[in-house]
């Protein structure tokens, strides 16, 4: 059978709605919050809560769905055969839990390894970033996306991770240092939204599948880029420090890597 996937983009666009509304409502009582590996990796209630209706809803609209889910609902997945969807039920918690703003909810579609749809919903805004390669488009709920002009390094603004700053990972001072400046959204989801949007030029940072599945094919389709950090592609069913950015902004990150400079 040929997926439609203009109906499948519809049925997603739907369920997230309504997971955003039942986000809502819960965010009205106190969260439960738990620590994960460290004091600045967190979990909600929410979090898992809202992965379990996902995956239920992404099974009632394709049975035969493999998926790969932050907080393990989802399945074991060994490989990225079939149709897989890879989810993030909230992407920036701890922004989720100290400012009750900056985080969404991601999702995307994979068919034999190929990004096909992608969606990101940034909550508060309540702003839907879909479309990819199946529907030849990106849209901010109605309104269709064009590609960001394609800015060098020193043109623009670089986002990144704190970590990735932090520890100087990547030459990340270097890249700052050539760039027009430097933001922190603490949210690889809104971070990747500014890149759809121009308003960056790229973004640095250690990504698990689940933070760049959706992302990876929202900026494809808009021509900016994703690649590991010294311009491979990703590996989706492991971590990767990833380099978002613009054709000219790659070029230019990849020299600073290349050259090994130090300030
Ligand atoms: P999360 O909120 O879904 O965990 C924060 O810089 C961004 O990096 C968020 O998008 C966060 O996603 C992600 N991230 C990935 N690994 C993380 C970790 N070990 N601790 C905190 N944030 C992490
Ligand atoms: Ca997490
Ligand atoms: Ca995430
Ligand atoms: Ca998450």
């Amino acid at each position: 059978m040929t997926q439609d996937w203009q109906q499948l983009n519809r049925d997603v666009m739907a369920v997230l709605q309504t997971a955003r509304q039942r986000v809502l409502d819960r965010m009205a009582s106190p969260l439960t919050v738990a620590e994960k590996t460290n004091r600045k990796d967190l979990v909600t209630n929410v979090d898992r809560e809202n992965e379990q209706f996902l995956v239920s809803e992404i099974r009632r609209l394709d049975p035969e769905a493999h998926i790969l889910g932050e907080e393990g609902f989802g399945d074991r997945l060994t490989s990225l055969k079939g149709r897989v969807w890879i989810v993030d039920p909230i992407d920036g918690t701890m922004n989720f839990v100290k400012q009750h703003d900056n985080f969404a909810m991601m999702i995307g579609i994979y068919q034999d390894g190929v990004g096909q749809l992608g969606f990101i919903y940034d909550v508060m805004k309540n702003v839907l970033y879909h479309g990819g390669k199946a529907v030849d488009g990106v849209w901010a709920n109605q309104d269709q996306l064009t590609a960001p002009m394609d800015l060098p390094l020193a043109e623009g603004l670089m986002g990144a991770s704190s970590p990735i700053v932090i520890h100087d990972i990547a030459h990340m001072q270097a890249i700052v240092h050539a760039s027009s400046g430097m933001r922190i959204y603490g949210s690889a989801g809104i971070e990747i939204i500014n890149c759809l949007l121009g308003k960056t030029v790229g973004y640095i940072s250690y990504l698990k599948p689940w933070d760049i599945a959706a992302g990876q094919i929202l900026l494809n389709c808009l021509d900016v880029r994703v690649s590991t950090i010294d311009g491979r592609p990703l590996d989706m069913l492991s971590s990767n420090l990833v380099l978002v950015a613009t054709k000219k902004a790659q070029r230019d990150i990849l020299q600073i890597e290349e050259d090994d400079v130090s300030l």
